[in-house]
């Protein structure tokens, strides 16, 4: 298959609060080039650039005003003196009186976030864009008869939602590639996300869609970020009840409990028989994850993509998160062998 990655991921460099102090995010710019390294290492396939989208193309998935802050932000904050990262620090919580949109930078911030992890520098609106560019290209691949594709996305999007970053996640590279998926005339489209995390962001775009399913295998929210979305009863609303599966595991879970939670996605995910398949990819399940706590090993991840293989879909691979950045290239690429029988 082939990978479409962009070198832009490099202009975006984000900080996080990390026990009490500022510091480099674990969300850094070698991940996606140990990724790339072993892309070309396994001999994956060819490696291509993302075309150009416009904007409008993020629209669907997020909101117009959503899109405008994320591409201004940095410009706006700016304009105020500030040199350094921008970061929100106040958000419009349970019993606030005002839904409406602040029009200062440091109001928009917290309108338009769920924490404090995704910063926003100069070049974070083109890494952005970039890595959605990527994941739209991978559909334009599939479309074009491709069975599969790897859009090597950086920053990463899950956690992204309708009107929130956050997580390391702007864009919702998923998402924007599901919802293009339908514009083009799919019926019906899967999301399987297997990021460690709940994709807290794909299931509130889509939470009230029938078209498009969203499963998630992860963390369970109540001991796991992002604590506030990800647990079993949340199934869709609406037209979308049903359409939102999550399959959330405890600490410690290794390849013998997270083989039949995949299964059971898989069956799920057949039963909606969707015209394509994108699938989340989060290789932070690995045993060594610095911030994830499941046991998976490097072999397994051969299994994961041999399973997914067997749902027999036009499929697209989107990165998503991973942070044992020794590890990461070959884990996630293991998922991709794994899919195209090269175990
Ligand atoms: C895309 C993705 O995987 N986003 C994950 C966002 C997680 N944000 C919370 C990070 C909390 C880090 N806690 C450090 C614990 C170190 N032992
Ligand atoms: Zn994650």
């Amino acid at each position: 298959m082939q990978t479409i990655y962009s070198s832009d991921h490099r202009l975006h460099q984000g900080v996080e609060l990390k026990d009490g102090a500022v510091s480099d995010s674990f969300e850094k710019p070698i991940r996606a080039e140990i990724v790339l390294k072993q892309v070309k290492a396994a001999g994956l396939g060819e490696v291509v650039t993302p075309n150009e989208y416009e904007r409008a193309s993020y629209i669907g998935a997020h909101s117009g005003r959503y899109v405008e802050f994320l591409a201004s932000a940095w410009d706006e904050w700016a304009a105020t003196g500030r040199t350094c990262q921008a970061l929100p620090l106040v958000w419009p919580v349970r019993g606030m009186p005002s839904t409406a949109m602040p029009q200062f930078i440091d109001g928009k911030l917290g309108f338009f976030s769920m924490d404090a992890g995704s910063p926003i520098n100069a070049g974070t609106w083109r890494a952005a864009s970039s890595s959605a560019n990527s994941a739209l290209t991978g559909i334009d691949l599939l479309a074009s008869g491709d069975k599969a594709a790897f859009a090597l996305c950086r920053p990463p999007g899950h956690h992204a939602g309708r009107e929130y970053m956050g997580g390391y996640c702007y864009l919702n590279n998923a998402a924007i590639a599901a919802q293009r998926c339908i514009m083009q005339g799919a019926q019906r489209v899967a999301v399987l996300d297997i990021d460690f995390h709940h994709g807290n962001g794909t299931q509130d775009i889509f939470y009230d869609r029938n078209d498009v399913l969203f499963v998630s295998i992860h963390g369970d929210p109540g001991v796991s970020f992002p604590y506030f979305a990800g647990f079993a009863d949340e199934r869709g609303i609406g037209a979308g009840k049903g359409f939102n599966l999550n399959l959330p595991l405890p600490k410690g879970t290794t390849l013998a409990e997270y083989e039949p939670a995949l299964q059971h996605a898989s069956a799920v995910i057949a039963r909606h028989a969707p015209d394509a398949l994108i699938v989340s990819l989060g290789v932070d399940t690995f045993e060594g994850d610095p911030i994830s706590h499941f046991r998976l090993r490097t072999p397994d991840y051969l299994h994961v993509g041999e399973m997914l293989a067997r749902l027999n879909l036009p499929t697209l691979f989107v990165m998503e998160g991973g942070y044992m950045v020794d590890e990461i290239g070959v884990n996630a690429v293991n998922v991709l062998l794994g899919f195209e029988g090269r175990a």
